[in-house]
């Protein structure tokens, strides 16, 4: 049975803090990266993380981070992100990081000291809502997203990613993750409806989705709804109608293989009286197979092609950006399956149809995921809601894991730093 214990109260206190800033007049939390809402919201997990005895700090990414050393080289690393979609849910992301902070300060209560070091991560762009590019903090902190590429992605203000890093508005102090990693784990809501379907609670994560993304812009030409005649007309919401049906076509036909969403769609000018001559959509495929996306991406392009031609328009696809699918490492799947265990639950591991940084880590450290349920299978809406004992039994199973990986022969691994300052 568990040992040391999770406290509830103080979990439901600050997720219910967290949850408090970023209010969307129009509803749930809209807190995107490096804007003021975030700000405040790295700057009061900064604090529950001194609570909890742990050094804050911000990296050169934004990612805020809360550490303590232990007496082995390697660190062990827990958290999540703080960054939220548009209206988004109060559990995505802020579960993970007020869990591992929890744990750090139950571990300092009871006096229980890891023999790892500890480092609480609270990445700040997971979403890719902001710049466009999912993961972009965790992928910065590896190096898969270089400098030049942080200077051009830009937000709908026009600034870019290396402009707010250079801010540093959270006057927070500077700070780096530890290399020597001896694993990642990361608590999260399943964001489906699985678990409840089975009446399940908690579960540990197998694998993550591969993720395809891309800007589309589609050109035709805006002209008179009244004196301009059906035939002829070059309608780009037309076809960008036809893409959004082709992309739906294109994923029902995988089955259970794959999803494909339109998501945005910006249509200009946006007069009533004015035939649209211009859409800004994306593209979005996910599959955990990789060959079934590469499919999905050629038909997708070819069909683009053809709306072209049928309505004398341009499509033109931006850059794919992919996030590749990800098996996570066995012995990490069962360490969480054993903590749950001992947590009292059966054991039961699922695939992760959303991306998260855990996805990122897990290519070169041995990373691990917890799935709790998500109530109606609701996220990314301000519905979005997860009962609070599930919340204890994720936390528990968290703390669980990351003692039994305290213990553990090591695995750690080096994460390729791309900190300018060596
Ligand atoms: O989109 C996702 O899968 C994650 O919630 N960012
Ligand atoms: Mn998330
Ligand atoms: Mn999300």
């Amino acid at each position: 049975m568990a040992t040391i214990k999770v406290s509830p109260r103080r979990l439901r206190e600050r997720m219910e803090q967290l949850g408090t800033i970023g209010r969307d007049p129009a509803g749930g939390l809209t807190r995107l990266p490096f804007a003021p809402a975030h700000v405040q919201a790295v700057q009061r997990s900064a604090q529950m993380m001194r609570e909890a005895g742990l050094d804050a700090g911000v990296d050169e990414f934004g990612n805020l981070i809360g550490q303590r050393s232990g007496r082995r080289e390697a660190a062990l690393l827990a958290g999540s992100h703080l960054d939220t979609v548009p209206q988004g849910g109060i559990f995505d992301g802020a579960l993970g990081v007020v869990a591992a902070i929890e744990c750090a300060q139950t571990l300092r209560e009871a006096n229980r000291p890891l023999q790892h070091g500890l480092a609480v991560m609270a990445f700040a762009d997971e979403e890719g809502h902001a710049f466009g590019a999912g993961t972009l903090s965790s992928r910065a902190l590896v190096g898969e997203i270089g400098r030049s590429r942080l200077a051009q992605l830009r937000d709908e203000t026009g600034r870019s990613v290396d402009d707010y890093l250079r801010a540093r508005t959270h006057g927070l102090p500077p700070a780096k993750v530890p290399a020597q990693v001896g694993a990642y784990v990361e608590l999260h809501i399943e964001q489906g409806p699985v678990l409840e379907r089975m009446g399940r609670v908690v579960a540990a994560v197998e694998s993550i989705t591969g993720i395809l993304r891309t800007p589309v812009v589609i050109e035709g030409r805006a002209s008179h709804a009244g004196t301009t005649p059906m035939p002829g007309r070059a309608d780009a919401l037309v076809g960008a109608a036809e893409l959004v049906l082709a992309v739906r076509e294109l994923a029902l036909a995988e089955r259970d293989r794959a999803v494909g969403t339109i998501g945005r769609a910006h249509v200009l000018p946006g007069a009533t009286n004015v035939i649209p001559g211009r859409v800004e959509l994306t593209v979005e495929l996910r599959s955990p197979d990789a060959q079934v996306l590469e499919t999905l991406r050629d038909a997708v392009e070819e069909r683009s092609r053809e709306i072209a031609d049928r309505h004398h328009l341009t499509v033109r696809l931006g850059a794919w950006d992919l996030s590749p699918p990800v098996p996570l490492d066995p012995r990490m799947r069962d360490a969480v399956v054993r903590a749950i265990e001992r947590c009292g639950h059966p054991p039961l591991t699922l695939p992760s149809w959303a991306g998260h940084d855990a996805g990122v880590m897990s290519r070169y450290v041995p990373a691990g995921m917890i799935f709790v349920v998500s109530t109606g299978g609701l996220s990314h809406s301000p519905d979005e809601r997860t009962p609070w004992e599930a919340v204890e039994t994720g936390a528990q199973v968290l703390l669980e894991t990351l003692l039994f990986l305290d213990d553990a022969p090591d695995m750690s691994r080096r994460l390729p730093l791309a900190y300018a300052a060596g």
